[in-house]
C-alpha cells in the first residue's frame, strides 16, 4: 500500500469555502477532515462535507458521458457527447440565431463566470439562473443603491446582529460561515432575529420579531419610521453620503407602526424596541438572508435593508455591512467576458424590458424561457445547456417547468446523477465534484478572500465543469480559451504575481482591507451617494423610493380564497444534510433526513386531526403534495412550513417522484405577481390547506 497522502484543499458542497484535508491512498479518497488552518472554516467542516466519499463513489453516479438512444441512456465517448451538443447548437444558430440557445445553472457555483464566458461568445444572452430569486438580486440592489454588496464585518467584532431571514448556522449562504455568527455572539454581540419561525438563534436572542411570511419590507419600513422619527439616525452621514433623503424620509413616514404592525403581525412595542437597539448599539451588522428576496418585494426589501445600514451609518464601518476589498486576481467579468456579446444580441434578452435590473446583472427569470419553449414566444428556444441546477424540482410551477424541459428540442445537462431534469435530455455530461477539481475557490464571493481548491482524486471519465465549457467553447470555434485548466488559473491570478503552482501551495489570498473608503472615493452610483432615492430606477421607470406591496396570495389581498386555503404556507427553510434538490441519494445525509417535514403548529394539527409524524396532503391553487408533520409551536397557528428540493432517487424514472413530495408543485410563476426589476416569483409565500393522508395514499 502506497503512503496517505494529505492534500489540503475547499469545499464546494454548499457555496463553498471551508478548509479541507483530504486522506488519499492509492488514488482514493479514504476521508476528509476540517483544517484548523482554514481563515474561512476556523477547523469546522458540516454533516455534507463529511459525507463527501459517499457521493464520489456513489454506485448510482455517472462517471462517463450518455446520449439517449430510442429514449434509452448508451455510452458514449467524450468525443460524440461534445460533438453532439456542438453539432447542434451550430445547427440552431445557423437557423434561428444565437438567442434560441439558453444556457442554465442554479445557485452560486464557482464555475458561473466560465459558463458565462460560453455564453457570451456563443452570442445569447439567454442565462437563467437562481439568481432572480437569489443572491444576485441582492447584489443588483446592492449596485443600484449603494455601489457593492454590505457583508457582515464578523471579524471587525459587531456590538449587535440583526439576523433578518436567515439560519447561517444552518446554511452557511454565500460570503457567511454560521461559526462566524455564533463566535460574535458568544463574544457578546446582540442579537435580533426576524424570522417568521422561532429557530436556533431566534431562541437565545435579545429580540424576536415574529413576522407574518413575506413581510419583511413593510417590518424595514417600520424600523426606519421610528429610527427617523426618534432621531436616531446619523446625522453627518445622512447630510454627506445619502441621496435623496428628503423624499425617502416623506416615503417611511407613509408607514406609521399601527400600520405596520396590521400588516406583519409583530406588535409595535416590539417594532420599537428592535429599532432602537439596532440604531443605538455601534457598531451593527444585520446578516441578511434568501427569503426576503423570494417575493414580489425583492428588490425593495434589499433596498430598505441597505437603508437602515446606511441610515445608522454602518455601512463599510468595521464591524458594520462593509465592501470587503477583494484580493488581487482577476474579476469575474475578466472571466466571464460580458463585453463580448454584441449589443443586437444583448437586446435580444427575454424579458429584458420587464425586468431591467436582471438584465443589468445579465439573467433571466425562467418563466420567460418556459415561455418562450412552449408558446415561442418572442422567439422560439430550441436548445438548453444546464449545469449543476436541478430545474423541475427547484424552480417555481414545476409541472410548468417539466413541461417546458420536455417540449424543448434539445437539452443538454452536466450533473454527477440522473436527476428529474437530466433525465428529460438528450445528452449528460459527468462533471467532477470539488474534490475532483483545480481551481480558485471562492472566486465569486464578496469576502476578500481567494481559496485554493486543490485535486485529490479522479473518477471515472468525470471532467470539471470549467474544462467542459472550455472544450465545448473551443469546438464551437471560439478562440477566446486557455490552453488547459492551467493556464486558465494562471490567467485568473496573474494580478496578484502568482502562479497557480504557487497559489495551490499558499492555500488562500486575502485582500488588504480599508474601511470608510466612501469618505474619499465616494460610492460607486450615480451619484456617488447612496441612493435611498434611487436614480437608476428614475431612469427605468420604475418607483425610485422603495415600499412594500401586499404578497399576491394572502387573506389581505385574497380573502375569497382563504376559505378553500386558509393558512399561509412558507417553503424551503432549509436543512444541514441536504443542498436544495442535492444528496437525498447519499446514505448518511438521508438517514438523517429520510423523508420531508413539514412543520404544524399543535392547535392548527388537531383542527384537522393530524398528529406527529403523519403524512398529510399540503395543497395551493396549483396542486397538492405530501410531506410528514411536525408539530410544533415555533410558528404561528395560521403557517404552515414546508421543506423544498423533494424527489426520491430511488423510485421510477424519469420522473423520480418529483411531483409527490415537491413544494414547488405549489408555488405560482404567474408574470404578473413578479418582482418587477429582477422578475422573481414568490417563491417563499403562498396559500395553503393541510389534509390527513394514511402511508399508502
Ligand atoms: N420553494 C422553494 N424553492 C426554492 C427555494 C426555496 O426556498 N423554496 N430556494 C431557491 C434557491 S435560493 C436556489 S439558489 C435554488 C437552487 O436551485 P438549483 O441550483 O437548481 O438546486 P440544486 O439542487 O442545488 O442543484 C441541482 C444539481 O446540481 C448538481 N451539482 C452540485 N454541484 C455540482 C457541480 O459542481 N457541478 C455540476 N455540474 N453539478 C453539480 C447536483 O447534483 C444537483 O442535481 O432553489 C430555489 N428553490
Ligand atoms: N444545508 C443547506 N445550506 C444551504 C442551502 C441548502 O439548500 N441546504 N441553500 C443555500 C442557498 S442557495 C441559499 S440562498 C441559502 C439561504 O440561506 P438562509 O437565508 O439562511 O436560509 P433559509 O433556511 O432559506 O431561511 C432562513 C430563515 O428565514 C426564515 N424565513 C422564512 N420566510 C421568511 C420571511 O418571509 N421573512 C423572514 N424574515 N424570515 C423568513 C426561515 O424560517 C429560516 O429560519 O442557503 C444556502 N445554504
Ligand atoms: S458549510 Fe459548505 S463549504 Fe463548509 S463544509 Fe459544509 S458544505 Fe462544505
Ligand atoms: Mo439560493
Amino acid at each position: 500500500m502506497a503512503e496517505i497522502q494529505k492534500i489540503r484543499t475547499a469545499c464546494r458542497s454548499c457555496h463553498g469555502g471551508c478548509g479541507v484535508i483530504a486522506h488519499v491512498q492509492d488514488g482514493r479518497l479514504l476521508k476528509v477532515e476540517p483544517d484548523p488552518d482554514s481563515p474561512i472554516s476556523e477547523g469546522t467542516l458540516c454533516s455534507k462535507a463529511l459525507a463527501i466519499k459517499q457521493l464520489v463513489y456513489h454506485p448510482k453516479r455517472v462517471t462517463s458521458p450518455l446520449k439517449k438512444l430510442q429514449g434509452r441512456w448508451v455510452k458514449v465517448s467524450w468525443d460524440e457527447a461534445l460533438e453532439t451538443v456542438v453539432g447542434k447548437f451550430k445547427e440552431i444558430i445557423e437557423q434561428s440565431g444565437p438567442e434560441a440557445i439558453c444556457i442554465g445553472q442554479g445557485t452560486g457555483r464557482d464555475y458561473e463566470s466560465f459558463l458565462y464566458r460560453f455564453a457570451n461568445l456563443l452570442g445569447t444572452p439567454n442565462v437563467i439562473t437562481a439568481g432572480h430569486m437569489c443572491y444576485v438580486s441582492r447584489i443588483g440592489a446592492s449596485l443600484v443603491t449603494c455601489g457593492n454588496l454590505p457583508v457582515c464585518d464578523y471579524d471587525g467584532k459587531p456590538a449587535l446582529v440583526m439576523v433578518w431571514a436567515n439560519n447561517a448556522p444552518w446554511t452557511n449562504p454565500d460570503e457567511y460561515k454560521g461559526t462566524k455568527l455564533i463566535k460574535a455572539i458568544q463574544q457578546g454581540a446582540k442579537l435580533i432575529t426576524v424570522d417568521p419561525r422561532r429557530v436556533y438563534l431566534a431562541q437565545r436572542a435579545d429580540l424576536h420579531l415574529q413576522l407574518r411570511p413575506g413581510t419583511d419590507a413593510a417590518l424595514a419600513l417600520g424600523m426606519l419610521h421610528v429610527i427617523i422619527q426618534e432621531n436616531l439616525y446619523d446625522q453627518e452621514f445622512v447630510s454627506n453620503f445619502v441621496h435623496g433623503w428628503e423624499l425617502f424620509r416623506q416615503r417611511v413616514l407613509e408607514w406609521p407602526l399601527d400600520k405596520v404592525e396590521g400588516i406583519t403581525w409583530v406588535p409595535r412595542q416590539k417594532i420599537a424596541a428592535a429599532a432602537r437597539m439596532y440604531a443605538r448599539t455601534k457598531p451593527a451588522c444585520i446578516q441578511w438572508g434568501v427569503p426576503i428576496e423570494q417575493t414580489l418585494n425583492c428588490t425593495d426589501a434589499n433596498r430598505l435593508l441597505i437603508g437602515l445600514m446606511a441610515l445608522t451609518g454602518n455601512l463599510d464601518m468595521q464591524g458594520g455591512n462593509v465592501f470587503f476589498v477583494p484580493p488581487r486576481v482577476r474579476t469575474v467579468s475578466d472571466v466571464a467576458l460580458h463585453k463580448a456579446l454584441p449589443k443586437e444580441q444583448r437586446e435580444k434578452m427575454l424579458g429584458a424590458r420587464q425586468n431591467k435590473l436582471a438584465a443589468r446583472v445579465a439573467l433571466v427569470s425562467p418563466k420567460h424561457v418556459w415561455d418562450a419553449i412552449t408558446k415561442g414566444e418572442p422567439y422560439k428556444i430550441r436548445g438548453m445547456l444546464l449545469c449543476g441546477t436541478n430545474p423541475v424540482i427547484t424552480r417555481a410551477n414545476s409541472r410548468e417547468v417539466y413541461k417546458a424541459l420536455s417540449q424543448v428540442e434539445f437539452l443538454a445537462t452536466i450533473d454527477f446523477f440522473l436527476t428529474p431534469t437530466a433525465e428529460l435530455g438528450q445528452v449528460f455530461l459527468p462533471g467532477a465534484t470539488w474534490i475532483e477539481q483545480d481551481y480558485v475557490g471562492d472566486f465569486w464571493k464578496r469576502h476578500g478572500y481567494v481559496v485554493a481548491r486543490n485535486k485529490c482524486v479522479t473518477v471515472g471519465e468525470c471532467k470539471q465543469d470549467h474544462e467542459i465549457f472550455m472544450l465545448l467553447g473551443k469546438k464551437m470555434g471560439q478562440n477566446q480559451w486557455w490552453k488547459n485548466m492551467e493556464e486558465a488559473l494562471d490567467y485568473m491570478l496573474e494580478p496578484s504575481g502568482l502562479k497557480w503552482s504557487q497559489f495551490k501551495e499558499m492555500g488562500y489570498l486575502k485582500g488588504e482591507m480599508e474601511y470608510r473608503k466612501y469618505a474619499s472615493k465616494g460610492f460607486s452610483t450615480p451619484t456617488g451617494k447612496v441612493e435611498l432615492y434611487c436614480t437608476t430606477f428614475e431612469k427605468w421607470g420604475y418607483d425610485p423610493l422603495p415600499t412594500y406591496r401586499e404578497i399576491p396570495e394572502s387573506p389581505y389581498s385574497t380573502p375569497e380564497l382563504m376559505e378553500k386555503y386558509p393558512y399561509i404556507l412558507t417553503t424551503g427553510q432549509r436543512i444541514p444534510v441536504f443542498f436544495h434538490s442535492a444528496n437525498r441519494q447519499i446514505p448518511w445525509l438521508r438517514e438523517i433526513r429520510p423523508e420531508p417535514i413539514c412543520e404544524i403548529h399543535p392547535e392548527t394539527a388537531a383542527r384537522h386531526g393530524i398528529q406527529n409524524g403523519d403524512w398529510v396532503w399540503i395543497s395551493s391553487p396549483r396542486g397538492k403534495i405530501k410531506q410528514r408533520a411536525k408539530l410544533t409551536d415555533i410558528l404561528d397557528p395560521k403557517v404552515v412550513a414546508a421543506e423544498h428540493g423533494w424527489w426520491y432517487p430511488e423510485m421510477e424514472e424519469p420522473g423520480h417522484g418529483f411531483d409527490v413530495s415537491n413544494v414547488n408543485i405549489l408555488t405560482d410563476n404567474d408574470p404578473a405577481h413578479y418582482d418587477k426589476p429582477m422578475g422573481a416569483t414568490n417563491l417563499r409565500v403562498l396559500v395553503c390547506n393541510i389534509q390527513k393522508c394514511s402511508e399508502g395514499e
